[in-house]
C-alpha cells in the first residue's frame, strides 16, 4: 500500500513509519520539522538524541533496503503544495498526526492557545478538502485522544466514539439515535480533536470520504521493533514539562533521583498504551478501514487505565525514589475513575502490552544511558491552565539534586 505519513518525524509518525515500512508498505513522510523547532523555542532536547530525519531514513534504508520518501510541508499553512503532492503521489491511506500534541504547550500562553488552534484544525481541514478537491479515495487515518470524552465516567463504560441516546418526541414516545459521545475536553490540544471530529463527521457524509479515528490514551514507552535495529533509528524521548508524559517522566525523574512529579492528589485516572500497540493498532486499522458513505470510524486506541498516584507509588517502590504531591497546574478533577471500551481493537487481534511486562526495565535502561543529557530544571511544569491554576502553583518546590549521580537507580 501506498502510505503518506503526515508528521511522520513525531513521537509516534516515527515508529509508524518504520513499522508499516516494514511490512512492506511504500511511505512518504511530510512534515515541516516543527516539534524540532518547538524543542529549540522551549529550549529542551529529548532525552534520546535523534538526528535529522534524512539521516533516520538514510540508516533506515541501510539497515532494512527500504526507501523512505519526505516532503517537507506545512499541511496547515501550505495548502497548493500538500495538494500538489497528493495528485503527485495518489496515496492509498494517509495517516494524519501533524498537530501539535501536548496540552501544557498548548495552555502557556495566548499565543500557544492561538498556535495550537489554527495549527491542528487547519492541518485538518487542508487535508480533508484536499483529498475531496483531487478525489483521492484514500483511507485517512488520524490520531485522535481519548481526551475528547473527558475523563469522568457516569458509571457507565466510555464506548468506541458514539453513544446510544433515546430522545423523547413530541407524543411521548421515545426514538433511539447515535451520536458522537458528548465532548468535554480539558486543554486546548484536547479541543482541537474534538473540532476535529466534526469536521469528520461532515466530510464523511458529505464527500463520502472514508474516515478512521483513533481515540489514543497516554502512550508509554519509546522503542518499538524497529527503532530497536540500530542506535540511529532511536525514538525521542519527552521527559520536560511541556512534552513529557506522564508515566515516561516518572521513570527518567526515577533514574536521577528526582522526587516524582504528581499533581494534585495523583487521584486522575487515565488510559494508557504502549508504544509498540500504539503502531501495532494502526496496521489492524489499515487493514479494516470504513466504505465509502459509512460515517467515520473510531476506536479507542488503549489497554489498560491506571491512577497516577499508583503508577508514583509503584515506581516509587520499584526505585526508592520519593513521590512528591505538588500542586496541580491543571484545571482538572483531582479524583475520577475510568472505564473504556476498546473491544474493536482486541477483536481484530490486538494482544496488549502490560504495565507489568518488564518494559519499565527497559525504559529505566534508557534514561539511565542518557540520563546526562536531562536538564532537571526543565522538568516542572510550568503551564498553568487559568489564573486560579497559577497563583496556586507560587508555592516553591525546593528540590535537592546535588546526589543525583548517587541517587540513580539500580535494575539490573
Ligand atoms: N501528571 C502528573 N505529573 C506529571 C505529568 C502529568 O501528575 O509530571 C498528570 C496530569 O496532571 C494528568 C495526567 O498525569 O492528570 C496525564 O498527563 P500527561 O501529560 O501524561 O497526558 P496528557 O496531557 O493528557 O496528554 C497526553 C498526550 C496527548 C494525548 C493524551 C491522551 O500528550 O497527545 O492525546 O495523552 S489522554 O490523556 O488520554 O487524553
Amino acid at each position: 500500500m501506498r502510505i503518506a505519513i503526515l508528521g511522520g518525524d513525531g513521537f509516534i509518525g516515527w515508529p509508524a513509519t518504520l513499522h508499516l515500512s516494514a511490512l512492506g508498505h511504500e511511505i512518504t513522510i511530510v512534515d515541516n520539522l516543527s516539534r524540532r523547532w518547538i524543542d529549540t523555542e522551549l529550549g529542551v532536547q529529548s532525552l534520546t538524541p535523534m538526528d535529522s530525519i534524512q539521516e533516520r531514513i538514510r540508516i533506515w534504508r541501510d539497515v532494512s533496503g527500504a526507501s523512505l520518501g519526505f516532503e517537507l510541508i506545512n499541511v496547515a499553512d501550505e495548502y497548493e503544495r500538500l495538494k500538489a503532492f497528493l495528485t503527485n503521489w495518489r496515496p492509498d491511506a494517509v495517516l494524519h498526526f501533524a498537530q501539535q500534541r501536548a496540552a501544557p504547550y498548548s495552555m502557556k500562553s495566548d499565543r500557544h492557545k492561538n498556535y495550537t488552534v489554527n495549527n491542528n484544525v487547519n492541518a485538518t481541514q487542508n487535508l480533508l478538502n484536499a483529498l475531496v478537491e483531487t478525489d483521492i479515495d484514500a483511507h485517512l487515518l488520524h490520531m485522535g485522544t481519548m481526551g475528547v470524552y473527558g475523563y469522568s465516567t457516569v458509571g457507565a463504560a466510555i464506548p468506541e466514539g458514539y453513544l446510544s441516546v433515546d430522545v423523547t418526541l413530541e407524543d411521548g414516545s421515545s426514538a433511539e439515535q447515535e451520536i458522537l459521545y458528548p465532548a468535554n475536553p480539558g486543554s486546548i490540544y484536547h479541543m482541537t480533536k474534538c473540532l476535529d471530529q466534526l469536521l469528520f463527521q461532515f466530510y464523511a457524509r458529505n464527500d463520502g470520504l472514508r474516515i478512521t479515528d483513533l481515540h489514543q490514551g497516554i502512550v508509554w514507552g519509546t522503542h518499538t521493533d524497529q527503532t530497536r535495529r540500530h542506535d540511529q533509528l532511536i525514538n525521542r524521548f519527552d521527559y520536560d514539562g511541556d512534552y513529557g508524559t506522564v508515566l515516561n517522566r516518572f521513570l527518567i525523574q526515577a533514574a536521577i533521583g528526582y522526587p516524582l512529579t504528581v499533581h494534585g492528589t495523583g487521584g486522575q485516572t487515565r488510559a494508557f498504551i504502549h508504544i509498540q500497540d500504539s503502531v501495532r493498532c494502526l496496521e489492524l486499522a489499515l487493514q479494516n478501514p470504513p466504505s465509502a458513505g459509512e460515517r467515520t470510524k473510531i476506536y479507542n486506541q488503549m489497554t489498560e487505565t491506571h491512577r497516577i498516584r499508583d503508577l508514583a507509588e509503584m515506581i516509587s517502590e520499584m526505585t526508592d525514589v520519593p513521590v512528591s504531591y505538588l500542586p496541580n497546574p491543571r484545571n482538572e478533577a483531582d479524583e475520577n475513575d475510568l472505564v473504556v471500551k476498546n473491544d474493536q481493537f482486541l477483536d481484530l487481534g490486538l494482544n496488549p502490552i502490560t504495565l507489568r511486562e518488564g518494559l519499565m526495565d527497559e525504559l529505566l535502561d534508557v534514561a539511565r544511558r542518557y540520563k546526562h543529557r536531562i536538564d532537571p530544571g526543565r522538568i516542572p511544569c510550568n503551564s498553568p491552565w487559568n489564573r486560579e491554576r497559577a497563583a496556586g502553583m507560587n508555592r516553591v518546590v525546593e528540590v535537592d539534586l546535588s546526589e543525583t549521580p548517587d541517587k540513580s537507580v539500580s535494575m539490573d
